[in-house]
């Protein structure tokens, strides 16, 4: 089974990821309590599919029964330029840079699909499960048993041969393959990640209060943000890379193989005033295959108008202003938030 795994692995890079390791279904015994105690404390906020589902969330093993590994993927998609340069140009938006052209959940599922269908050739009477953000599957804990990684205080995944900027996918199947040795966490004593966050988001190292995180406020989070949060948002616009960027390990990150991760020039910093006249039509179709495209128009603007209220830009009033009586209750109180603070 070894030289079924390192034709695996060779496969795998062949289909464009970067690394790959192998762990047990139960090989993170302590998965269930640390998310229930994740869950407890409140920190997933609105995300209750988080809460429904933690039964399986918290026991990979209890999802699948049969399944015997669970093979972990890592793809990058490092960007070229410092993220964190974007944020100084305040009458423009910054876009995280995963979701500045193609949609990771395709083009990740994509590859996995390719790769176990490689193995499923190779073996008969045995089947597999692919994963990708989607299903109740805690890629990151998973990904640290199959040794790819380890989760940093930033609570994301990084490696020593990959930095932090890279997607996870899991494949699970019945086919038992040797597992790798986990790898251990090696931060030390920086603190870079839980300094930068501009809303404090961290409780402790390695834990997260999603409710703070600007990547949930701006994607996740229904609803007017409060106004202490929406302050410190910045032009940030859809998700956030700040304690990403900070990584002092991105200093061994691999480039993006996948020219699809490349930013797309008109996402790259573009006009807050622009932005926030898209109508419904124009918003779906400059977003078409983006991951954007699920947060819709009215959530998507009503971020742009924090953003214009962050701007310091007196100029801007007037875009909020034409926003006032919007029909969505969330852009209209954010569009009457920004003209208070520009004029
Ligand atoms: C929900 C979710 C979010 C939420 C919550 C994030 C979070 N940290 O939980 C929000 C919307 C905020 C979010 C944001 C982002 N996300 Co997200 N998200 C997910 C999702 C769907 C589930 C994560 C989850 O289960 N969270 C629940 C908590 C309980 O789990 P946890 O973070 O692993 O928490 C652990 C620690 O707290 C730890 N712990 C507790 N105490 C202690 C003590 C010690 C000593 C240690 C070591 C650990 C420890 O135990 C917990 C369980 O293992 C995953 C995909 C998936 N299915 O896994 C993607 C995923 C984690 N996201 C991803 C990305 C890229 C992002 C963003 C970078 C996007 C962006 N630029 O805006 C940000 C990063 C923000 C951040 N600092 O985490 C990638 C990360 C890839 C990687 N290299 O790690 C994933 C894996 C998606 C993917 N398939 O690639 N995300
Ligand atoms: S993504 Fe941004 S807001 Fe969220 S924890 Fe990281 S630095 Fe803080
Ligand atoms: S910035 Fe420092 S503390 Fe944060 S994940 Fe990277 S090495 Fe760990």
């Amino acid at each position: 089974m070894s030289d079924l795994k390192e034709a695996l692995r060779a496969e795998a890079f062949e289909a464009g990821f970067a690394k790959m390791g192998v762990c047990r279904p139960d090989a993170v015994p302590e998965l269930a309590a640390r998310l229930s105690d994740f869950v407890n404390a409140g920190y997933h906020g609105q995300m209750g599919w988080m809460a429904e589902r933690m039964h399986w969330r918290g026991a990979p093993d209890e999802l699948w029964p049969e399944a015997k590994s669970v093979v972990m993927l890592a793809e990058p998609y490092t960007p070229e330029v410092d993220p964190l340069e974007a944020l100084k140009a305040r009458d423009c938006a910054t876009i995280s840079v995963y979701a500045q052209n193609r949609d990771y959940h395709d083009l990740v599922k994509k590859r996995l699909k390719r790769v176990g269908r490689w193995l499923l050739k190779q073996v008969s009477g045995e089947q597999i499960k692919v994963f990708v953000d989607t299903a109740p599957v805690m890629e990151k804990p998973l990904a640290q048993a199959a040794g790819l990684g380890w989760q940093g205080k930033h609570t994301n995944l990084l490696a020593r041969d990959l930095g932090n900027w890279f997607f996870l996918g899991a494949i699970f199947t019945t086919v038992e393959l040797p597992s790798d040795a986990p790898e251990q966490e090696r931060c030390g004593s920086c603190t870079a990640c839980l300094d930068i966050c501009p809303t404090d988001a961290f409780p402790a190292p390695f834990k997260l209060d999603a409710r703070k995180c600007i990547s949930y406020l701006t994607i996740e989070y229904k609803g007017p943000v409060d106004l202490g949060l929406r302050a410190k948002m910045g032009n940030r616009i859809y998700g956030c890379d700040d304690c990403l960027a900070v990584c002092p390990w991105n200093k061994f990150a691999q480039t993006a193989r996948d020219m699809r991760y490349a930013p797309r020039p008109e996402l790259q910093s573009p006009k807050l005033a622009e932005l926030a006249v898209l109508d419904d039509a124009e918003f779906r179709a400059l977003f078409s295959g983006s991951p954007i495209k699920r947060i819709g128009r009215d959530r998507f603007v009503r971020n742009v108008l924090y953003a214009i209220g962050n701007s310091g830009e007196p100029a801007l009033a007037d875009v909020a202003r034409g926003l006032v009586d919007d029909p969505d209750a969330a852009v209209a109180d954010a569009a009457q938030w920004a003209v208070e603070r520009l004029t």
